[in-house]
């Protein structure tokens, strides 16, 4: 099951704009068919049991797919500076963090 949902996450992120079956079991629905950003993770991030999707500067809430601002991403060369994103606990606290990279200036944060 959360094979499943990451699958149609990452479709969602970067799929048509409307939903379309793939195959059996799996549906294509867009959730960002704006986005520019590339990186994209899966992780529980409001703690409610549901795979939710980081990317660029939101994350989206399953299973409506609600945007939520998380902050604002420097665009340089025509790229957001967002390459990376791994959902961690860093801090042990319980919480998932997502860490980020980038490209242009090798920053991780
Ligand atoms: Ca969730
Ligand atoms: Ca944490």
């Amino acid at each position: 099951m959360k094979a499943a949902a990451w699958m149609a996450g990452m479709a969602m992120v970067w799929g048509a704009a409307r939903a379309m079956e793939v195959g059996e079991g799996f549906r294509v629905v867009p959730i960002g068919p704006s986005s520019r950003f590339e990186a994209a993770a899966v992780a529980d991030l409001n703690g409610d049991g549901r795979p939710d999707i980081f990317c660029g500067g939101f994350w989206y809430e399953a299973p409506s797919w609600t945007p939520h601002f998380v902050r604002e991403v420097e665009a340089r060369d025509g790229y957001h500076l967002d390459f990376g994103a791994i959902p961690l606990d860093l801090n042990g606290d319980g919480h998932t963090d997502i860490v980020g990279a980038t490209w242009h200036n090798r920053d991780v944060y």
